[in-house]
């Protein structure tokens, strides 16, 4: 088997205070949030991917149909030395970059980074047993937080796929990609994933599926609250809700109050209460146009050299260079 090492620039403790801090922010807010990071514990991963199987769930899939169809052209065009993936769960569409890059031989590294280094752990352990050619760096980090330390030789490619840059508010998209950006050196690249603006009908079933796959995951950042920080918080007591907002083009996931409540949450030293029908929101998953994709990246000081959609025009995918 190859080479496999995890950095790790986030241990527990960092994690636990980490969400202390957003959940006395969050929850004392006039409308009450989370940020969409913590649904993602072991749990909460699993049930991630659980959703992307979901039928109504189209954005892996579409996703996934434009790298088959791309991956060899990624491959020459970048000619990378090292695959970098933010927020790498799994890592399963990744194998298809992998697969295309160690054919064309020019791959030799692989970083995925991600906040679980459970999640981290096991990918990072799995790529490397396939790919004995490849060395596998792993890093343990918050990319919303800094991205100063990513690893490898050049030229790479940051893959950040999924359609997770759609969690970011406008402002802190801004913020990321401009913090890539100042990461990569002249020549390297990244391969972003989004998600595009269709029909509020397909939208919507997706973020609120009839098996209940969704609705599960939304709950699960209440587990969360009560396993971390001790909250006597019931997952039960709320609707799960998708919410799209036309204007900001986004959809919302909401975990809405069945009844009227008092929430204490020791590890937090805090008291939260809801009155039926209030809710905390706890994701917002933007949906583009593609016009709106490349003027954000040009604006962050990329030049978009590629964007490729799935059959559907469902999703789309920007090569973009620095
Ligand atoms: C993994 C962040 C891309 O926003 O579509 C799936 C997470 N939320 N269903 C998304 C998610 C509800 C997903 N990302």
């Amino acid at each position: 088997m190859s080479e496999v090492s995890i950095d790790v620039h986030r241990d527990g403790a960092e994690v636990t205070d980490a969400l202390r801090r957003d959940v006395r922010e969050g929850l004392s807010a006039e409308v009450k949030w989370l940020p969409s990071k913590w649904l993602y514990d072991a749990q909460g991963s699993a049930l991630f991917d659980r959703i992307t199987g979901v039928p109504e769930y189209y954005p892996t899939r579409a996703e996934r149909e434009i790298l088959r169809t791309r991956s060899a052209d990624i491959a020459s065009t970048t000619g990378a030395r090292t695959l970098v993936e933010l927020g790498s769960g799994s890592s399963e569409k990744t194998r298809l970059l992998l697969d295309a890059g160690t054919a064309h031989g020019t791959l030799r590294q692989f970083v995925p980074l991600d906040v679980s280094e459970s999640a981290l752990a096991a990918s990072a352990e799995a790529i490397a047993a396939e790919y004995p050619d490849l060395s596998v760096r792993g890093v343990v980090a918050d990319f919303t937080e800094h991205l100063d330390f990513l690893p490898g030789a050049a030229p790479r490619v940051v893959a950040f796929l999924g359609g997770t840059i759609g969690n970011f508010l406008p402002a802190e998209r801004a913020k990321f990609l401009a913090s890539v950006r100042s990461v990569l050196a002249t020549g390297e690249w990244l391969l972003l994933g989004t998600d595009l603006v269709k029909d509020v009908g397909t939208l919507v079933t997706a973020y609120d599926d009839p098996q209940g796959v969704t609705a599960e995951f939304n709950r699960n950042v209440l587990h969360v609250l009560r396993t971390h920080l001790g909250a006597d918080v019931d997952p039960a007591a709320f609707d799960h809700v998708a919410h799209w907002d036309a204007r900001q083009e986004w959809i919302e996931m909401r975990l809405r109050a069945r009844h009227p409540m008092t929430v204490q949450i020791p590890g937090a030293d805090l008291t939260v209460r809801f009155e039926r029908g209030e809710y905390v929101r706890t994701e917002i998953s933007a949906k583009f146009r593609p016009e709106g994709v490349r003027a954000e990246l040009t604006d962050a000081g990329f030049d978009v050299r590629h964007w490729w959609t799935d059959a559907q025009d469902r999703f789309g995918l920007s090569l973009a260079q620095v």
